[in-house]
């Protein structure tokens, strides 16, 4: 084992703080190498704790100058300056101040955590725990303040000099340098904190509230990258309104600004009034940016400014709480895409997400409750399941309680614990009292780790017209949980019949779609069912279950045709081709079901009604899908065999229909990015996509013809993945053309990277070495590495996994060459082992072997030693 020594954080040691910091006076002084920073702090002590000792500051990789208590200078006898902490030995009576004079290297900063420079900016990130690398400071979520923020700088280096709150004064000082002052009056922990400072393009804008508020809206981008801010901002705008109408929640500065940086370590952050994004989520072209991409940065831009209200002005108490933010927060971007957009198939979309991300994570060693309740590293639980699946436990609150006693929850939410720093406790307590339910079995969800499986029985009595539904729960063992309570589900059903589905009744009264199991096995009798039925179970995917029922391919028929519920119909679709996969990835000789290609031919002939959701059913469960489907000796190379068998023959059968698709959802004009062009041009990919799939030449010369003549990313890009998937030498030179075609612009580069490196090809582990010795790639760069690296490890299922193990030892190298300069990036990558116990024995066996080799080296950091140990254990 590695020589990092991992302190466990329990949820059950919290205490209050000790003591209370009620303002922070930061002076920064910007330089490259030598940044002057003197935080002076309004401390008490927290009359909530009965703690008498001294105060003890986090610090992390400090370097200490000077203190003062009350003006003061501190003498070395007083206190005792570490980089990871500060102690004051005697602390007075009552309030008092210290001001402490660190300094820091904002060049030598690689972490990306604390003040660091990304191209010319300086900038800041604070969360979980980036703070403490800035000043010394109680850097703990229930600690709040109010900010004050002096930035120093070279007037020419960095002309914009941002904070969080309003600019209270600016000025010009001596030997070309300024300054600004900015106040934030919003109470806040430290995570929220904000600086960035910089040569950078503003765009501007504004809005007004519904009181009448007037809004300054500033985006800063890098000069020249303006005009990619437009849907940025509008998308903006269209969140502001939303919050008000259907949460009615204001914002409450006179400024709130964004600024894009090019090396983050995740999407975005929140801080109060200063969002700082990955510029991947701001910046779009219709010719550099795909649908996906758009359709990104309108839910990012929404989720951190959502977070105005859920996380910033209501906190969590502690990192434990993270999904009382994140996982709120999540749900309320669900809910403004699928108001901007079509309902269903952002359902269908979150679900595919929080099936491969989340499912994958929640059965492998890394499984861990919504609500986790002990952590090594923090920076490790940002996760799949405190973010999507957080927001699940929402959505079930919601669908169980109703709609009013949510919205009124909600309500009583902001009201009782504006400004304050909150549990998950504290959450649902609003949701009780709101409805009059108790709710304590539906804590569960935040405490049991691992996916329920839902059984499901049913018995038709055609003499009786009644139909007789069993349900049962099963909940799996995890990490740490051998054992489980049952569980609250909220399961939407329906029964359906040959013309659609059937009225009927449960107990004798009408049924409203919506039962409760709470039991580990509960039935239910549904009377006035004239005709066999076919149960529609788990309608709109009521909760993050696994859904174990035995429909035969007629029954998934009746559902694709007659079901009302547009997930299920798509969720029939997807269970069939399942069923297929199974069979060839069992026996590949398996023919191919011709019913299952005249549904999908089906589906084509009504793809003009709803083309997106015509787009999802159409595309064929992916090979993770499968895999973690299959769940254990898992054979990769099996499972993309019979997909491949599957997609051809489709392509075969399907050619003309394809074809025809392909010609119908052209669109004619300009590009835009709205839900129902995007539908259309999805649709149109997944078609080419299919076509290609045999190799068919008429086919393949769409997708030449598409990628030379495309006016936008998104059918340049398919195009370009059709043709570098056929293998051939026109996807070779497709590759070489959209290179010198965007040489210089990274985020699309990216684009580029990836495509190559997710090709099922055996030379692709060759072309990724290569391309890590493209000038445009940098081990440095967070997203240059996700592009490259990240795109493989996670999304190339046969080559990652190669039998030989050669995937497994180039990442591992990766890792461990990242890991001392960005141990998050490191981390983050390692997650790509995640499933390695479900693979066949001898991968598995290799795997096994590559965690412990990363494991036993030394000098690992904390996230990368957490990763490989829980993966391990
Ligand atoms: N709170 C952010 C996510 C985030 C977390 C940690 C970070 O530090 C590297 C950055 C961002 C969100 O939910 O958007
Ligand atoms: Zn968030």
């Amino acid at each position: 084992m590695s020589d990092t020594a991992l302190e466990p954080v329990r949820l059950v040691d919290y205490r209050v703080p000790a003591f209370l910091i009620d303002t922070v006076h930061l002076d920064i002084g910007l330089d490259r190498t030598q940044t002057r920073i003197v935080a002076t702090l309004a401390i008490r002590r927290n009359p909530a704790s009965e703690e008498r000792g001294p105060l003890k500051l986090d610090g992390d990789s400090l370097l200490f100058v000077e203190a003062w208590l009350d003006g003061v200078p501190l003498q070395t006898r007083d206190c005792i300056a570490l980089p990871q902490s500060f102690t004051l030995h005697h602390v007075p009576e009552g309030s008092f101040t210290l001001t402490i004079e660190t300094r820091l290297d904002p060049s030598a900063n690689t972490q990306l955590m604390g003040l660091y420079r990304s191209n010319s900016a300086y900038c800041t990130q604070c969360e979980a725990e980036g703070f403490r690398r800035i000043t010394y400071f109680l850097d703990r979520p229930d600690v709040l303040s109010v900010y004050t923020t002096r930035i120093e700088a070279s007037f020419q280096e960095a002309p914009a000099l941002l904070a969080n709150g309003n600019k209270i004064e600016d000025g010009v000082l001596n030997h070309g340098r300024h300054f600004a002052v900015w106040h934030d009056p919003f109470p806040k922990p430290s995570y929220l904190f904000a600086m960035v400072a910089g040569d950078l393009a503003v765009v501007r804008d504004s809005f007004v509230t519904a009181s009448g508020r007037h809004v300054r809206l500033e985006i800063y981008v890098e000069h020249g990258k303006e005009s990619r801010c437009t849907y940025a901002m509008d998308a903006l705008k269209r969140s502001m309104r939303w919050d008000e109408q259907v949460f009615g929640r204001e914002y409450d500065l006179d400024i709130f600004m964004i600024v894009a940086v090019s090396d983050f370590n995740m999407g975005a952050m929140e801080n109060k009034g200063l969002n700082v994004f990955n510029d991947k989520y701001v910046l779009a072209l219709p010719e550099t940016a795909t649908d996906l991409d758009y359709a990104n940065i309108e839910a990012i831009i929404a989720h951190e400014y959502f977070h105005n209200w859920t996380g910033n002005r209501i906190t969590c108490r502690d990192w434990f709480q993270l999904c009382l933010k994140e996982g709120l927060t999540v749900f309320r971007d669900q809910e403004f895409s699928s108001d901007q957009r079509s309902r269903p198939v952002k359902r269908i979309n979150d679900v595919k997400t929080l099936r491969s991300q989340q499912f994958s994570e929640d059965g492998g060693p890394l499984a861990h409750p919504v609500r986790p309740e002990i952590y090594n590293e923090i920076n490790n639980f940002y996760t799949a399941t405190v973010y999507e699946k957080g927001a699940e436990v929402v959505r079930m609150l919601k669908t169980l309680i109703g709609d009013e006693a949510f919205g009124k929850g909600m309500d009583l939410y902001f009201e009782r614990h504006d400004g304050e720093a909150v549990t998950i406790e504290d959450f649902i307590a609003c949701f009780a009292d709101a409805s009059g339910r108790d709710l304590s079995q539906f804590m569960l969800w935040y405490r049991q780790s691992g996916t329920p499986e839902i059984r499901a029985e049913g018995v038709w009595d055609e003499s009786g017209g009644t139909y007789a539904l069993t349900l049962s729960q099963i909940l799996p063992a995890t990490p740490g949980q051998p054992q489980k309570q049952p569980m609250l589900f909220p399961i939407r059903l329906g029964l359906v019949g040959v013309k659609g589905d059937l009225p009927i009744r449960l107990d004798g009264e009408h049924f409203d779609g919506l039962v409760a199991l709470t039991e580990p096995q509960q039935s239910f009798l549904f009377s006035d069912v004239g005709e066999k039925p076919v149960p529609s179970l788990l309608r709109g995917f009521s909760a993050p279950v696994k859904l174990a029922v035995d429909l035969d391919e007629e029954a998934l028929l009746t559902l694709l045709r007659a079901d009302s519920d547009p997930f299920n119909r798509w969720q029939a679709a997807q269970s069939y081709a399942l069923k297929l996969l199974l069979r060839l990835v069992k026996d590949s000789a398996t023919p191919i079901d011709p019913r299952f290609v005249e549904a999908i031919s089906g589906i084509l002939a009504r793809g003009g009604d709803d083309p997106a959701f015509a787009a999802l059913s159409l595309a064929l469960p992916s090979e993770a899908d499968i895999a973690r489907e299959i769940g254990s000796d898992v054979d990769p190379q099996a499972i993309y065999g019979a997909r491949t068998k599957l997609r051809s023959t489709l392509g075969s059968h399907l050619g003309a229909e394809l074809l025809r698709t392909i010609e119908m959802m052209s669109i004619d004009g300009p590009y835009s990015p709205q839900a129902r062009d995007a539908g259309r041009r999805s649709l149109r990919n997944v078609a080419l996509e299919l076509a290609c799939a045999n190799g068919s030449k008429a086919a393949l010369a769409v997708a030449q013809a598409q990628f030379d003549n495309a006016n936008n990313m998104t059918d340049e890009m398919a195009a370009l993945n059709t043709l570098a998937l056929s293998g051939t030498a026109a996807g070779e030179q497709a590759l070489q053309g959209f290179r010198e075609r965007y040489g210089s612009d990274p985020l699309v580069v990216d684009k580029w990277m990836s495509v190559q490196a997710m090709l099922p090809h055996e030379t692709t582990l060759a072309r990724v070495k290569d391309l890590m010795r493209d000038s445009a790639f940098s081990l440095h760069n967070p997203n240059r590495v996700r592009a490259l690296i990240g795109a493989f490890s996670a999304n190339n299922q046969t080559q990652f996994n190669r039998p030989n193990g050669e995937g497994y030892s180039f990442i591992a190298d990766i890792i461990l060459s990242i890991d001392p300069k960005n141990p998050q990036l490191a981390a983050r990558l390692l997650v790509a082992f995640k499933m390695w116990r479900s693979l066949e024995a001898g991968r598995r066996a290799l795997a096994a072997a590559t965690l412990r080799d990363i494991a036993a080296r030394p000098g690992l950091s904390r996230d990368v030693a957490d990763i490989v140990q829980r993966s391990l254990a």
